[in-house]
Protein backbone atom coordinates (compact mmCIF):
# COMPACT_ATOMS: atom_id res chain seq x y z
CA UNK A 1 0.00 0.00 0.00
CA UNK A 2 1.26 3.23 -0.94
CA UNK A 3 0.57 7.12 -0.28
CA UNK A 4 2.01 9.49 -3.30
CA UNK A 5 1.95 13.15 -2.32
CA UNK A 6 1.48 15.19 -5.71
CA UNK A 7 -0.25 12.24 -7.48
CA UNK A 8 -2.19 14.61 -10.04
CA UNK A 9 1.47 16.02 -11.03
CA UNK A 10 3.60 14.35 -13.94
CA UNK A 11 5.61 11.84 -11.81
CA UNK A 12 2.31 11.19 -9.36
CA UNK A 13 0.96 10.12 -12.74
CA UNK A 14 3.76 7.95 -14.22
CA UNK A 15 4.34 6.59 -10.36
CA UNK A 16 0.88 5.63 -9.54
CA UNK A 17 0.89 3.76 -13.34
CA UNK A 18 3.70 1.68 -12.01
CA UNK A 19 2.81 1.04 -8.73
CA UNK A 20 -0.70 -0.17 -9.96
CA UNK A 21 1.22 -2.09 -12.64
CA UNK A 22 2.83 -3.71 -9.66
CA UNK A 23 0.10 -4.37 -8.10
CA UNK A 24 -0.18 -2.25 -5.10
CA UNK A 25 -3.30 -0.26 -3.75
CA UNK A 26 -2.00 3.48 -4.35
CA UNK A 27 -4.03 6.11 -2.37
CA UNK A 28 -2.86 9.59 -3.91
CA UNK A 29 -2.91 12.88 -2.32
CA UNK A 30 -5.24 16.14 -4.00
CA UNK A 31 -5.62 19.42 -3.58
CA UNK A 32 -9.03 21.33 -3.37
CA UNK A 33 -9.39 23.65 -6.17
CA UNK A 34 -12.37 25.32 -7.90
CA UNK A 35 -11.95 23.20 -11.38
CA UNK A 36 -11.01 19.31 -11.24
CA UNK A 37 -7.12 19.12 -12.12
CA UNK A 38 -7.00 15.18 -12.94
CA UNK A 39 -6.73 14.73 -16.51
CA UNK A 40 -2.83 12.99 -15.85
CA UNK A 41 -4.53 10.40 -13.56
CA UNK A 42 -8.34 10.05 -15.51
CA UNK A 43 -7.20 7.15 -17.30
CA UNK A 44 -5.80 5.20 -14.08
CA UNK A 45 -9.60 6.34 -12.52
CA UNK A 46 -11.21 4.72 -15.22
CA UNK A 47 -9.40 1.53 -16.01
CA UNK A 48 -10.58 -1.51 -14.93
CA UNK A 49 -7.72 -3.17 -14.00
CA UNK A 50 -7.43 -0.98 -10.70
CA UNK A 51 -11.03 -0.73 -9.66
CA UNK A 52 -10.85 -1.03 -5.99
CA UNK A 53 -6.63 -0.34 -5.78
CA UNK A 54 -6.74 3.49 -6.84
CA UNK A 55 -7.48 6.04 -4.00
CA UNK A 56 -7.96 9.75 -3.96
CA UNK A 57 -8.02 11.72 -0.98
CA UNK A 58 -8.26 15.50 -0.44
CA UNK A 59 -4.96 16.72 1.52
CA UNK A 60 -2.69 19.77 1.45
CA UNK A 61 1.08 19.77 2.43
CA UNK A 62 -0.22 23.17 3.84
CA UNK A 63 -2.80 21.51 6.41
CA UNK A 64 -1.35 18.89 9.16
CA UNK A 65 -5.11 17.67 9.89
CA UNK A 66 -5.28 16.08 6.39
CA UNK A 67 -1.93 14.47 6.28
CA UNK A 68 -2.50 12.64 9.41
CA UNK A 69 -6.53 11.88 8.36
CA UNK A 70 -4.86 10.26 5.33
CA UNK A 71 -1.84 8.41 7.21
CA UNK A 72 -4.34 7.50 9.90
CA UNK A 73 -7.02 5.41 7.65
CA UNK A 74 -4.37 4.10 4.75
CA UNK A 75 -1.50 2.97 7.25
CA UNK A 76 0.65 2.65 3.94
CA UNK A 77 4.00 0.64 3.60
CA UNK A 78 5.68 3.46 1.31
CA UNK A 79 5.00 7.15 1.56
CA UNK A 80 6.19 9.16 -2.05
CA UNK A 81 6.70 12.77 -1.08
CA UNK A 82 6.34 14.57 -4.82
CA UNK A 83 4.13 17.40 -3.83
CA UNK A 84 5.74 20.61 -4.49
CA UNK A 85 5.62 23.94 -5.90
CA UNK A 86 7.77 22.85 -8.66
CA UNK A 87 8.42 25.71 -10.85
CA UNK A 88 11.91 27.33 -10.49
CA UNK A 89 11.46 30.55 -12.04
CA UNK A 90 8.03 31.16 -10.35
CA UNK A 91 9.67 30.29 -6.87
CA UNK A 92 11.59 34.05 -7.18
CA UNK A 93 7.70 35.40 -7.40
CA UNK A 94 6.72 33.37 -4.22
CA UNK A 95 8.94 33.02 -2.02
CA UNK A 96 7.30 32.43 1.06
CA UNK A 97 4.65 29.76 -0.40
CA UNK A 98 7.31 27.85 -2.02
CA UNK A 99 9.08 27.47 1.24
CA UNK A 100 5.99 26.65 2.91
CA UNK A 101 4.93 24.05 1.06
CA UNK A 102 7.99 22.81 -0.84
CA UNK A 103 10.01 22.47 1.98
CA UNK A 104 7.69 22.98 5.28
CA UNK A 105 5.17 20.90 3.72
CA UNK A 106 7.76 17.97 3.97
CA UNK A 107 8.42 18.24 7.55
CA UNK A 108 4.60 18.18 8.22
CA UNK A 109 4.33 14.84 6.29
CA UNK A 110 7.59 13.23 7.52
CA UNK A 111 6.17 14.13 11.15
CA UNK A 112 3.16 12.58 10.35
CA UNK A 113 5.01 9.49 9.32
CA UNK A 114 6.61 9.27 11.93
CA UNK A 115 4.07 9.53 14.37
CA UNK A 116 1.34 7.92 12.88
CA UNK A 117 3.27 5.23 10.85
CA UNK A 118 6.90 5.14 11.37
CA UNK A 119 7.76 1.74 9.63
CA UNK A 120 7.00 3.16 6.54
CA UNK A 121 9.34 3.98 3.70
CA UNK A 122 9.72 7.37 2.56
CA UNK A 123 10.89 8.76 -0.47
CA UNK A 124 11.42 12.79 -1.04
CA UNK A 125 11.26 13.93 -4.23
CA UNK A 126 14.66 15.79 -4.05
CA UNK A 127 16.54 17.23 -7.43
CA UNK A 128 19.81 18.67 -9.29
CA UNK A 129 19.00 22.17 -8.54
CA UNK A 130 20.22 21.71 -4.94
CA UNK A 131 23.75 21.57 -7.17
CA UNK A 132 22.71 24.57 -8.46
CA UNK A 133 25.85 26.82 -8.65
CA UNK A 134 27.84 23.39 -8.87
CA UNK A 135 31.32 22.80 -7.73
CA UNK A 136 31.68 20.00 -9.87
CA UNK A 137 30.62 18.69 -13.50
CA UNK A 138 29.48 15.60 -13.51
CA UNK A 139 27.06 16.05 -10.27
CA UNK A 140 27.30 13.18 -7.80
CA UNK A 141 26.02 11.93 -4.20
CA UNK A 142 29.24 13.86 -2.52
CA UNK A 143 28.91 16.96 -4.63
CA UNK A 144 28.27 20.02 -2.47
CA UNK A 145 25.04 22.12 -2.72
CA UNK A 146 25.11 25.34 -3.76
CA UNK A 147 21.22 26.08 -4.28
CA UNK A 148 20.38 29.05 -6.79
CA UNK A 149 16.56 29.76 -6.37
CA UNK A 150 13.57 29.93 -3.88
CA UNK A 151 12.49 26.48 -5.11
CA UNK A 152 15.96 25.18 -4.60
CA UNK A 153 16.47 26.14 -0.64
CA UNK A 154 13.27 24.54 -0.09
CA UNK A 155 14.60 21.80 -1.52
CA UNK A 156 17.70 21.88 0.60
CA UNK A 157 15.77 22.07 3.97
CA UNK A 158 13.87 19.02 2.91
CA UNK A 159 16.51 17.22 1.88
CA UNK A 160 18.31 17.44 5.09
CA UNK A 161 14.78 17.11 6.65
CA UNK A 162 14.47 13.39 5.16
CA UNK A 163 18.64 12.77 6.42
CA UNK A 164 17.49 13.55 9.62
CA UNK A 165 14.63 11.68 10.33
CA UNK A 166 16.98 8.45 9.04
CA UNK A 167 19.41 9.34 11.27
CA UNK A 168 17.10 10.68 14.80
CA UNK A 169 14.28 7.89 14.38
CA UNK A 170 16.01 5.20 12.58
CA UNK A 171 13.03 5.80 9.59
CA UNK A 172 13.91 4.18 6.33
CA UNK A 173 13.47 7.70 4.63
CA UNK A 174 15.75 8.37 1.10
CA UNK A 175 16.56 11.51 -1.37
CA UNK A 176 16.12 11.03 -5.19
CA UNK A 177 18.25 13.71 -6.32
CA UNK A 178 16.41 13.72 -9.84
CA UNK A 179 17.76 15.43 -12.79
CA UNK A 180 15.26 17.14 -15.07
CA UNK A 181 12.91 14.88 -16.12
CA UNK A 182 10.10 15.07 -19.08
CA UNK A 183 6.89 13.59 -21.00
CA UNK A 184 4.17 14.19 -22.74
CA UNK A 185 2.54 15.46 -19.00
CA UNK A 186 5.17 18.10 -18.57
CA UNK A 187 3.86 21.10 -17.32
CA UNK A 188 3.16 23.75 -20.25
CA UNK A 189 5.67 26.29 -18.77
CA UNK A 190 8.61 24.19 -18.57
CA UNK A 191 10.91 24.99 -21.07
CA UNK A 192 10.82 21.39 -22.95
CA UNK A 193 7.31 21.09 -23.32
CA UNK A 194 6.85 24.93 -23.92
CA UNK A 195 8.93 24.63 -27.11
CA UNK A 196 7.14 21.13 -28.25
CA UNK A 197 4.08 22.49 -27.87
CA UNK A 198 5.16 25.74 -29.82
CA UNK A 199 6.75 23.51 -32.59
CA UNK A 200 3.33 21.58 -32.78
CA UNK A 201 1.17 24.92 -33.14
CA UNK A 202 3.56 26.53 -35.25
CA UNK A 203 2.90 23.81 -37.74
CA UNK A 204 -0.45 24.14 -36.87
CA UNK A 205 -0.40 27.16 -37.88
CA UNK A 206 -1.58 28.88 -35.08
CA UNK A 207 1.67 30.95 -34.11
CA UNK A 208 3.93 32.53 -35.51
CA UNK A 209 7.18 32.03 -33.02
CA UNK A 210 8.24 30.90 -29.77
CA UNK A 211 9.88 33.18 -27.00
CA UNK A 212 12.21 31.67 -24.77
CA UNK A 213 15.31 32.89 -21.71
CA UNK A 214 18.71 31.57 -21.28
CA UNK A 215 19.70 29.60 -24.46
CA UNK A 216 22.85 28.49 -22.94
CA UNK A 217 22.02 27.01 -19.71
CA UNK A 218 22.09 23.31 -19.77
CA UNK A 219 20.45 20.38 -18.81
CA UNK A 220 20.51 16.38 -18.42
CA UNK A 221 17.46 15.96 -19.52
CA UNK A 222 15.90 12.42 -19.18
CA UNK A 223 12.36 10.82 -19.36
CA UNK A 224 10.04 10.79 -16.56
CA UNK A 225 8.33 6.79 -17.21
CA UNK A 226 12.33 5.96 -16.88
CA UNK A 227 13.04 7.93 -13.51
CA UNK A 228 9.79 7.19 -11.49
CA UNK A 229 10.82 3.37 -11.44
CA UNK A 230 14.46 4.45 -9.61
CA UNK A 231 12.10 5.81 -6.85
CA UNK A 232 10.37 2.50 -6.71
CA UNK A 233 13.95 0.57 -6.46
CA UNK A 234 15.33 3.19 -4.07
CA UNK A 235 12.56 2.14 -1.73
CA UNK A 236 13.07 -1.43 -1.95
CA UNK A 237 16.72 -1.29 -0.93
CA UNK A 238 18.02 -2.65 2.19
CA UNK A 239 19.66 0.12 3.52
CA UNK A 240 18.28 4.00 3.35
CA UNK A 241 20.58 5.60 1.30
CA UNK A 242 20.39 8.56 -1.41
CA UNK A 243 20.86 8.41 -4.91
CA UNK A 244 21.70 10.79 -7.85
CA UNK A 245 19.47 9.76 -10.89
CA UNK A 246 20.16 11.09 -14.30
CA UNK A 247 21.33 10.32 -17.62
CA UNK A 248 24.70 11.31 -17.83
CA UNK A 249 24.59 13.47 -21.10
CA UNK A 250 23.75 17.28 -20.93
CA UNK A 251 22.78 19.76 -23.72
CA UNK A 252 21.83 23.50 -24.31
CA UNK A 253 18.29 25.00 -24.00
CA UNK A 254 19.32 26.01 -27.89
CA UNK A 255 19.59 22.26 -28.69
CA UNK A 256 16.86 21.27 -27.36
CA UNK A 257 15.15 23.90 -29.71
CA UNK A 258 16.91 22.85 -32.74
CA UNK A 259 16.23 19.41 -32.13
CA UNK A 260 12.36 19.95 -31.40
CA UNK A 261 12.16 22.29 -35.09
CA UNK A 262 14.50 19.52 -36.29
CA UNK A 263 11.58 17.04 -35.98
CA UNK A 264 8.86 18.51 -37.70
CA UNK A 265 12.00 19.36 -40.63
CA UNK A 266 12.64 23.16 -39.74
CA UNK A 267 16.17 23.69 -39.33
CA UNK A 268 16.96 26.67 -37.32
CA UNK A 269 19.50 29.31 -38.21
CA UNK A 270 20.77 31.57 -35.32
CA UNK A 271 21.65 35.70 -35.86
CA UNK A 272 22.22 38.12 -33.66
CA UNK A 273 23.12 38.21 -29.50
CA UNK A 274 21.71 38.52 -26.14
CA UNK A 275 18.47 39.88 -26.29
CA UNK A 276 18.57 40.44 -30.14
CA UNK A 277 18.72 36.76 -31.36
CA UNK A 278 16.79 35.09 -33.62
CA UNK A 279 16.47 31.64 -34.88
CA UNK A 280 15.21 31.38 -38.22
CA UNK A 281 13.72 29.22 -40.28
CA UNK A 282 16.71 28.44 -42.52
CA UNK A 283 14.55 27.46 -45.41
CA UNK A 284 11.75 30.38 -45.56
CA UNK A 285 13.28 32.83 -43.18
CA UNK A 286 10.87 33.36 -40.58
CA UNK A 287 11.20 33.66 -37.10
CA UNK A 288 11.00 30.81 -35.16
CA UNK A 289 12.99 31.72 -31.58
CA UNK A 290 12.62 34.88 -29.77
CA UNK A 291 14.61 36.03 -26.46
CA UNK A 292 12.41 37.21 -23.84
CA UNK A 293 14.38 38.81 -20.93
CA UNK A 294 10.92 38.59 -18.80
CA UNK A 295 11.99 34.42 -18.54
CA UNK A 296 15.60 35.18 -17.11
CA UNK A 297 15.59 34.17 -14.28
CA UNK A 298 17.68 36.33 -10.81
CA UNK A 299 20.18 33.54 -10.43
CA UNK A 300 20.79 30.69 -13.15
CA UNK A 301 21.73 27.21 -12.90
CA UNK A 302 24.10 27.24 -16.07
CA UNK A 303 25.33 23.46 -16.14
CA UNK A 304 24.01 20.40 -14.85
CA UNK A 305 25.39 16.47 -15.94
CA UNK A 306 24.45 13.60 -13.59
CA UNK A 307 26.86 10.98 -12.13
CA UNK A 308 24.80 8.24 -12.05
CA UNK A 309 26.76 5.57 -11.57
CA UNK A 310 25.36 4.66 -7.83
CA UNK A 311 21.97 3.85 -9.28
CA UNK A 312 23.28 1.70 -11.86
CA UNK A 313 25.28 -0.05 -9.49
CA UNK A 314 23.19 -0.60 -6.59
CA UNK A 315 19.71 -0.22 -8.12
CA UNK A 316 20.15 -1.59 -11.47
CA UNK A 317 18.89 1.30 -12.85
CA UNK A 318 19.51 3.00 -16.52
CA UNK A 319 17.16 5.17 -18.42
CA UNK A 320 15.95 3.84 -22.19
CA UNK A 321 14.91 6.59 -23.41
CA UNK A 322 17.66 8.86 -25.05
CA UNK A 323 17.43 12.87 -25.52
CA UNK A 324 16.16 12.58 -29.14
CA UNK A 325 13.81 10.05 -28.40
CA UNK A 326 12.46 12.32 -25.78
CA UNK A 327 12.03 15.31 -27.58
CA UNK A 328 10.48 12.82 -30.85
CA UNK A 329 7.77 11.48 -28.39
CA UNK A 330 6.86 14.89 -26.95
CA UNK A 331 6.53 16.76 -30.09
CA UNK A 332 4.96 13.61 -31.66
CA UNK A 333 2.32 13.90 -28.67
CA UNK A 334 1.47 17.66 -29.00
CA UNK A 335 1.26 17.52 -32.99
CA UNK A 336 -1.41 14.68 -32.17
CA UNK A 337 -3.15 16.82 -29.76
CA UNK A 338 -3.76 19.42 -32.30
CA UNK A 339 -4.71 16.69 -34.65
CA UNK A 340 -1.97 17.76 -37.47
CA UNK A 341 0.90 15.67 -38.76
CA UNK A 342 4.48 16.85 -39.97
P1 LIG B 1 4.49 18.83 -10.95
O1 LIG B 1 4.03 18.27 -12.25
O2 LIG B 1 4.58 20.31 -10.79
O3 LIG B 1 3.53 18.23 -9.81
C1 LIG B 1 3.52 18.76 -8.52
C2 LIG B 1 2.41 18.08 -7.73
O4 LIG B 1 2.37 18.66 -6.42
C3 LIG B 1 1.01 18.30 -8.34
O5 LIG B 1 0.26 17.13 -8.15
C4 LIG B 1 0.43 19.41 -7.47
O6 LIG B 1 -0.96 19.43 -7.40
C5 LIG B 1 1.03 19.00 -6.11
N1 LIG B 1 1.00 20.08 -5.13
C6 LIG B 1 1.47 21.34 -5.26
N2 LIG B 1 1.27 22.03 -4.14
C7 LIG B 1 0.64 21.20 -3.27
C8 LIG B 1 0.16 21.34 -1.96
N3 LIG B 1 0.25 22.49 -1.28
N4 LIG B 1 -0.41 20.25 -1.35
C9 LIG B 1 -0.53 19.08 -2.02
N5 LIG B 1 -0.12 18.91 -3.29
C10 LIG B 1 0.48 19.95 -3.91
O7 LIG B 1 5.94 18.27 -10.58
P2 LIG B 1 6.70 16.96 -11.15
O8 LIG B 1 7.51 17.37 -12.32
O9 LIG B 1 5.76 15.83 -11.24
O10 LIG B 1 7.75 16.70 -9.97
C11 LIG B 1 7.40 15.90 -8.85
C12 LIG B 1 8.29 16.26 -7.69
O11 LIG B 1 9.65 16.03 -8.05
C13 LIG B 1 8.24 17.71 -7.26
O12 LIG B 1 8.44 17.74 -5.86
C14 LIG B 1 9.40 18.36 -7.96
O13 LIG B 1 9.82 19.50 -7.25
C15 LIG B 1 10.42 17.24 -7.91
N6 LIG B 1 11.40 17.18 -8.98
C16 LIG B 1 10.99 17.24 -10.27
C17 LIG B 1 11.93 17.12 -11.29
C18 LIG B 1 11.53 17.14 -12.73
O14 LIG B 1 12.42 17.35 -13.58
N7 LIG B 1 10.27 16.90 -13.06
C19 LIG B 1 13.28 16.91 -10.96
C20 LIG B 1 13.65 16.82 -9.62
C21 LIG B 1 12.69 16.95 -8.63
P3 LIG B 1 -1.84 20.18 -8.55
O15 LIG B 1 -1.92 19.21 -9.69
O16 LIG B 1 -3.12 20.41 -7.85
O17 LIG B 1 -1.11 21.44 -8.92
O1 LIG C 1 14.13 25.37 -17.07
C1 LIG C 1 15.88 27.79 -19.15
C2 LIG C 1 15.78 28.05 -17.67
O2 LIG C 1 11.85 25.55 -16.08
C3 LIG C 1 15.26 24.71 -17.60
C4 LIG C 1 11.79 21.51 -12.43
O3 LIG C 1 11.15 20.29 -12.69
O4 LIG C 1 13.91 20.65 -13.15
C5 LIG C 1 12.97 21.67 -13.38
O5 LIG C 1 13.55 22.95 -13.14
C6 LIG C 1 16.25 25.75 -18.11
C7 LIG C 1 16.54 26.87 -17.12
O6 LIG C 1 13.34 23.57 -15.52
C8 LIG C 1 12.98 29.23 -20.75
O7 LIG C 1 16.35 29.33 -17.36
C9 LIG C 1 15.12 29.19 -21.08
O8 LIG C 1 17.92 27.15 -17.14
O9 LIG C 1 12.33 23.70 -17.73
P1 LIG C 1 12.81 24.56 -16.64
P2 LIG C 1 14.32 23.77 -14.28
O10 LIG C 1 14.38 25.17 -13.84
O11 LIG C 1 15.60 23.11 -14.63
C10 LIG C 1 14.45 20.61 -11.82
C11 LIG C 1 15.40 19.42 -11.74
C12 LIG C 1 13.42 20.63 -10.77
O12 LIG C 1 13.62 20.09 -9.67
C13 LIG C 1 12.25 21.53 -10.97
O13 LIG C 1 11.15 21.12 -10.16
O14 LIG C 1 15.68 26.38 -19.24
N1 LIG C 1 14.86 28.45 -19.97
N2 LIG C 1 13.98 29.69 -21.58
C14 LIG C 1 13.56 28.46 -19.75
N3 LIG C 1 12.82 27.86 -18.79
C15 LIG C 1 11.48 28.05 -18.83
N4 LIG C 1 10.69 27.45 -17.89
N5 LIG C 1 10.87 28.82 -19.80
C16 LIG C 1 11.59 29.44 -20.79
O15 LIG C 1 11.04 30.11 -21.64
Amino acid sequence: MAVISGVTGQDGSYLAELLLQKGYAVHGLVRRASTLNRQRIDHLRNDPSTRGRFHLHYADLGDTESLIAVLTAVQPDEVYNLAAQSHVGISFRMPTYTGEVTGLGTVRLLEAVRTLCPGARFYQASTSELFGKAKEIPQNERTPFHPRSPYAVAKLYSYWATVNYREAYGMFAVNGILFNHESPRRGENFVTRKVTRAVAEIVAGRRESVALGNLEARRDWGYAGDFVDAMWRMLQQEEPRDYVIGTGESHSVRELAETAFGEVGIELEWEGEGVDETGRDARTGEIRVTVDPAYFRPAEVDFLLADPSAARRDLGWRPRVTFTELIRMMVRADLEVLGVTA
